[in-house]
């Protein structure tokens, strides 16, 4: 299996859940700064110029966060990274839905790309600005489903490494501090051999 992201992007969460699953992986680095994701050599993997992508041992490609996520611990069962309770199933994938199609795909790419969302410039304070409040205001819904548990389901499961590089991003990118009960999975996460060895390895 290859998983090709880079460094500090979504494609941490997959990095994580892969060195919790602890199976031989190889990584390969996409260069964003040379616009790596958009030359013939990276197309030809995922032409939506997207990490992550999972390049499975039968040589397929699978791309799509949640995608992944699932198909990981669909066939590691062992490693019980998604619960079969069907209430902690759904509320595990309800939770990745909601980190990866708002607080990422509309809160934080306002805040962090907001070319990709005004072309103004002018533009561009106001777009970051509201990005920022969107993220807070997920992070708050997150916080109170959190309280409680230290997992976001009760178990560790696929959703745990998605919260984390949200959170990763609110503390890395936006420097912004976090709601108690999300700060505390934060710090309990940063504990984790998994996530020490994806973040090291990402050069952080
Ligand atoms: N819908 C995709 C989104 C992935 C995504 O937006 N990845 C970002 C990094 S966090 C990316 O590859 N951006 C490169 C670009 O837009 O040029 C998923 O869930 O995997």
């Amino acid at each position: 299996m290859k998983l090709y992201y880079a460094p500090g992007t979504c494609a941490l969460g997959i990095h994580i859940i892969l060195e919790e699953i602890g199976k031989p992986y190889e990584l390969e680095a996409v260069d964003f700064r040379s616009r790596a994701q958009y030359e013939a050599e990276f197309l030809a993997v995922n032409q939506k110029s997207k990490v992550p992508v999972l390049q499975r041992d039968d040589g397929s490609i699978l791309t799509e966060y949640q995608a992944i996520a699932t198909w990981l611990a669909l066939t590691n069962p062992q490693t019980n990274l998604l619960p079969t309770d069907i209430e902690k199933h759904v509320r595990a994938l309800e939770l990745i839905d909601y980190c990866v199609a708002s607080l990422h795909m509309q809160a934080f790419v306002r805040y962090w790309r907001p070319e990709n969302m005004a072309p103004s410039e002018s533009d561009h304070p106001a777009v970051k600005a509201r990005g920022k409040d969107m993220f807070l205001k997920g992070l708050k819904i997150i916080d109170a489903t959190l309280a409680g548990k230290d997992w976001v389901v009760g178990d560790f499961s696929i959703a745990d490494p998605t919260l984390f590089f949200i959170s990763w991003w609110g503390v890395e990118r936006m420097k912004t501090e976090l709601p108690p009960n999300v700060a505390a999975h934060y710090t309990r996460m940063l504990a984790r051999p998994s996530v020490q060895a994806a973040l090291k390895q990402q050069g952080f």
